[in-house]
């Protein structure tokens, strides 16, 4: 055996995803299975994004994975059933397709460097572009083709939605095994080439309790969430597709504000309550309630995920009158001057 054997390497990236229609609830924690379907807009390429190379060699005794430098516990149960599940499509293609493929690529171990090049602490969707990018790169070195979402999903929910560019829902599905728990690209990056997102960092603190295990205890104790869920959801998904099929702004914008409200209030409606906005967060959505109320029209929209930083909807032509609002409402001084970026919303996986 020759242990210097050069290895096989491919390197992919994936951005991030903001939910307009937000996820929050499994029905099946193993498989990771929502309790409701989402719709997100998924940044640029060059812009918050995961970089991942995916080594493989005959020499290599383990599966090994490295996270912004770090080595880090590949026995990770998610980690494991992405793994698992591209080498069993890569057997699946290689007995059922083209039997006379070489089979020695499938036996061999993988070694993971990923890299996120924005900080992972903000809570900026860092699994979501995560696991998108290990479960693409890992299906370009086994050559597994097919929904490759259904894999992404089971590594974080949210990162099935990063598989497609432009704006993506995830279906909630109806099976107990997953299949048809998938993402589904609703237009392409190139529909609205006028949408902007900005992100104001309110602080780049770890999130205190974790989505995961935050949701758990949303399902188990939320009859808010459980409203939402059934009676809520399912209308706002129609109504979604339609504003983002229609490229109607102010319905875009009103349904993001609400889902977001929503999605928060069933957070305080959880035992123990859960608080991700803090008083910047506060500040911020009071803001742009008032900066659209002075314009007689909603030219912005506010956004909040498991974390109290704000992502900002609004159309290219009113970024700097609202960036001069920002600023004069948070000046640059009192935080480091790094509190605003600019993301036009593009994208090719
Ligand atoms: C979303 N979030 O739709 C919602 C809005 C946070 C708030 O998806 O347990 O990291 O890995 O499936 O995907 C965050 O949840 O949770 C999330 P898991 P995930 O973007």
């Amino acid at each position: 055996e020759n242990s210097m054997e050069k290895p096989n390497i491919v390197t992919c990236t994936a951005p991030v995803n903001i939910a307009v229609i937000k996820y929050w609830g499994k029905r099946n924690e193993e498989l990771i299975l929502p309790i409701n379907s989402s719709l997100s807009v998924t940044l640029h390429q060059d812009q918050l994004k995961t970089t991942t190379s995916v080594a493989t060699s005959r020499s290599f005794q383990e599966d090994r994975i490295w996270l912004n430098g770090k080595e880090e516990d590949i026995s990770h149960p998610r980690l494991q059933s992405c793994l698992r599940e591209i080498r069993r499509l890569a057997r699946k293609r290689r007995n059922n397709v083209d039997p006379g493929l070489d089979s020695t690529g499938l036996s061999h171990k993988v070694h993971i460097c990923s890299v996120n090049n924005f900080p992972t602490a903000a809570g900026l969707a860092s699994s979501a572009a995560g696991f998108a990018c290990l479960v693409y790169t890992l299906a370009r070195v086994f050559g597994v083709e097919g929904e490759l979402s259904v894999i992404a999903r089971q590594g974080s929910g949210s990162a099935c939605r990063s598989m497609y560019g432009g704006f993506v829902q995830w279906i909630m599905g109806q099976q107990s095994g997953g299949k048809d728990s998938l993402a589904q690209q609703v237009e392409p990056e190139t529909h609205w080439p006028e949408l902007r997102i900005l992100v104001l960092v309110a602080s780049a603190e770890r999130k205190h309790v974790g989505s995961t295990s935050g949701m758990q205890t949303s399902v188990q104790t939320s009859c808010l969430l459980k409203h939402r869920a059934e009676s809520v959801v399912p209308g706002r998904m129609e109504e979604m597709n339609e504003a983002v099929r229609r490229r109607d702004f102010t319905a875009f914008a009103e349904l993001t504000m609400k889902d977001s409200n929503q999605f928060h209030a069933t957070c305080l409606d959880t035992y123990p309550p859960i608080f991700y906005l803090n008083s910047v967060s506060h500040q911020v959505i009071h803001l742009v309630h008032r900066y659209n109320q002075h314009y007689g029209e909603t030219r912005v929209a506010y956004t909040f995920d498991a974390g109290p930083n704000a992502v900002i909807f609004t159309l290219q032509q009113h970024v700097p009158e609202f960036f001069q609002a920002v600023q004069h409402f948070f000046p640059p001084e009192s935080n480091g001057g790094q509190f605003v970026k600019g993301l036009p919303v593009k994208h090719a996986t």
